[in-house]
């Protein structure tokens, strides 16, 4: 499909990789996502988490927000340092373009990042947009605000910038793809809940905010546990109170 934006860049041998990655996530999305049915649809917003609780898990990242909007869509906002704006040296498109587009790119580039990787995880963002009707980027650095846009992983908006900012970030919106997904493509705030008090309890005094925006009133939970897997350890210990052995948990650290 021929657009408006149509470059030289977009007959590269790379972006022609970006289109066949792209191309075979649609056509075989469980290979990516586990399934195509709840557990699949939930699994897109973990993706997108996970690549803040990285930029937290560096030290750069206090605080993730999850917004789920009144028109089906999802937002995740995280105080980090916002995904990379300038060219990708190899791609020659921006690297957050490429970090949405490209199968693999995932969050950073840097091999030695701790990441939260594991199992079915880890397949990256790019999966998230391949399998989302449409998705947003927005990125706050160095004094800016820049947005793109996409449909279906397809850019639709190149990045352009909307505006100062003295915000630091990145925030991804996105709507999953209802022809991909088999039953309702409707996030289940208990799930979502249940994920993000996990992934509090795994990185200590990591702020998590859920906020449910849809219906009739607003709902919003706060997760942060200043002793991360101890604080849960006692949330576990309190719900069997009548069984415990031992009043405090016992706590080793080390690498
Ligand atoms: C690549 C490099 C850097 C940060 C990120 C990716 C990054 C990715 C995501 C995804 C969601 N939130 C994110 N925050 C950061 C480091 C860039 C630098 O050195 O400034």
């Amino acid at each position: 499909m021929a657009t408006a934006t149509t470059k030289a860049a977009d007959y590269l041998p790379e972006s022609i990789q970006i289109k066949e990655g792209l191309d075979h996530v649609r056509a075989r999305p469980a290979m990516y996502i586990g399934d195509i049915y709840e557990r699949g649809l939930h699994h897109l917003i973990y993706e997108v988490v996970d690549n803040s609780v990285d930029e937290a898990m560096a030290g750069h990242c206090s605080e993730i927000r999850v917004i789920l909007s009144d028109d089906g869509s999802i937002s995740i906002l995280d105080n980090g340092r916002g995904i990379p704006v300038g060219l990708h040296p190899e791609v020659g498109k921006p690297t957050v373009e490429v970090c949405l587009t490209k199968l693999g790119a995932g969050g950073k580039f840097d091999k030695d990042s701790y990441k939260v990787s594991g199992g079915l995880h880890g397949v990256g963002v790019s999966c998230v947009n391949a399998l989302s009707e449409w998705l947003e980027a927005e990125v706050y650095r160095d004094g800016k605000a820049y947005k793109i846009t996409f449909e279906r992983g397809v850019t639709k908006q190149e990045l352009t910038t909307i505006g100062k900012s003295d915000e630091r970030g990145t925030k991804i919106t996105f709507l999953p793809d209802d022809t991909i997904f088999k039953q309702s493509i409707e996030f289940k705030y208990m799930i979502v809940h249940q994920r993000l008090k996990e992934l509090a309890y795994l990185n200590a005094g990591l702020k998590i905010v859920l906020t449910d925006e849809r219906g009739e009133e607003a709902k919003e939970e706060e997760f942060m546990f200043p002793e991360g897997i101890k604080d849960f350890v006692v949330e576990l210990a309190n719900r069997e109170s009548d069984k415990l052995v031992l009043r405090k948990p016992i706590y080793l650290k080390g690498t």
